[in-house]
């Protein structure tokens, strides 16, 4: 079983879950029936309706994808000047600022959570800051109360990219009620999809009507456009494969709940790496990244070493998220940007490594994964 032989075939970071091609079948010909494709559909409406529910929100609204999701909050909170975001993110993060026209200011990360340090974010405000726009990196929850302290002392608004957070809960409270507004991401290969596609979740009816009217050009009715907006929908296709995917998340997470404990078991105690960050008994996770760092000095070998040893034995491991944001080409002149105003982000997208986590793997494929990456170790 744990021979060193290469896997037979790829074993990639993630794998996205399928639906059976029958159940996709049987919704199409709803579709078809119903002879609407887009805008508003039943299935849109249906979908909506059924993951407030899921993610214990309030109100909910659905998008074509995340980014587009979370440049529209920007929008319906009319955001502008400076947002204070973290580094140790996708691009998508940053990017959705600029394209509002918004600069953002990097923070620096917490060592524990790899999260936005909330005890750095004070330090960077300053009169032109309207918000800060934070990531539950790898689904673990930011520190939602001292974030929230320190939106309410200066007047800031808090958007949360949850694009990894999907049915993560903090005391039975889903992580979405956290903050003015949180973006999902239902990408293919997110824990939860709908191939591609996103959701904005948030507490007040009035901004949900708002951001509605965002996501469809503005258009209010046939008379009347009254805002600037922009195709943020979601299509019925989509949304069919998205109601189905509900019934496959519970089974997913259970799955990786095993792989995680599997890499944990294997991985606890390896000089050099340090595992995934460890939440509160009240949080609940979903699993949907592991993640190790790998501090060379004590390892032996650099991340980089390991990530591409690891391609000779077929495993396709990726350095989310390295390159930092703040080294983007775009970013890397803001007065924010410097490594010295974020060591910690510098020091971890040097150590960071995501794992294949995907409920296909079977426990003798992660602990071959886990023999492989011991026998780097020098
Ligand atoms: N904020 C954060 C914090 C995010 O992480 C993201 C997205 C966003 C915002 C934006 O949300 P969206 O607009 O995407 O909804 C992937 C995803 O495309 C991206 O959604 C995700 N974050 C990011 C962390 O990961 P890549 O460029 O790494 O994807 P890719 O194509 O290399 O896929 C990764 C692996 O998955 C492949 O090596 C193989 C496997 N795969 C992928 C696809 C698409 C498959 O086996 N089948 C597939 O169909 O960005």
């Amino acid at each position: 079983m744990t021979t060193l032989e290469p896997f037979t075939e790829r074993i990639y970071v993630t794998r996205p879950v399928f639906p059976t091609i029958e159940e996709v079948t049987e919704k199409l010909r709803d579709i078809w029936l119903a002879k609407w494709l887009t805008n508003n559909g039943p299935q849109h409406t249906m979908l909506e309706h059924e993951l407030k529910n899921f993610l214990r929100v309030p109100c909910l609204s659905l998008f074509n994808n995340g980014t587009i999701a979370l440049m529209v909050a920007c929008q319906s909170l009319r955001l502008s000047g400076e947002v204070i975001t973290t580094p140790f993110t996708f691009a998508a993060t940053p990017h959705v600022l600029t394209w509002n026209n918004i600069t953002p200011i990097f923070c620096d990360i917490d060592a524990e959570t790899m999260n936005i340090d909330a005890d750095k974010i004070e330090s960077m405000i300053t009169p032109h800051t309207t918000a800060i726009l934070a990531v539950h990196v790898f689904g673990t929850p930011c520190d939602v109360e001292k974030i929230l302290d320190v939106a309410d002392r200066y007047g800031l608004k808090i958007v949360y990219d949850a694009a990894h957070a999907f049915g993560v809960e903090i005391g039975g409270q889903g992580i979405g009620n956290f903050g003015d507004i949180s973006m999902f991401s239902f990408h293919a290969t997110k824990l939860y999809h709908t191939v591609e596609g996103g959701a904005l979740t948030m507490r007040d009816e009035h901004v949900k009507q708002r951001i509605d009217l965002l996501k469809n050009f503005g258009i209010k009715n046939e008379e009347e456009v009254v805002m600037p907006g922009i195709n943020g929908k979601l299509d019925e296709v989509r949304s069919a494969i998205g109601r189905i995917m509900l019934g496959y998340v519970e089974e997913e997470r259970q799955r990786r709940i095993r792989l995680h404990a599997i890499y944990n078991e294997e991985l606890s105690g390896v000089d050099g790496l340090k595992l995934m960050p460890k939440c509160s008994a009240d949080v609940k996770l979903n699993y949907q990244y592991y993640v190790v760092r790998i501090d060379e000095k004590i390892f032996g070998r650099s991340r980089d070493f390991v990530y591409d040893e690891f391609k000779n034995y077929n495993v396709f491991t990726r350095k989310y998220f390295h390159p930092l944001c703040s080294e983007f080409t775009c970013y890397r002149q803001l007065n924010s940007s410097t490594v010295s105003n974020l060591p910690v982000a510098n020091l971890i997208g040097q150590q960071v490594l995501s794992l294949p986590m995907y409920g296909g793997l079977s426990a003798d494929d992660v602990r071959k994964i886990c023999v492989i990456l011991k026998s780097f170790k020098r």
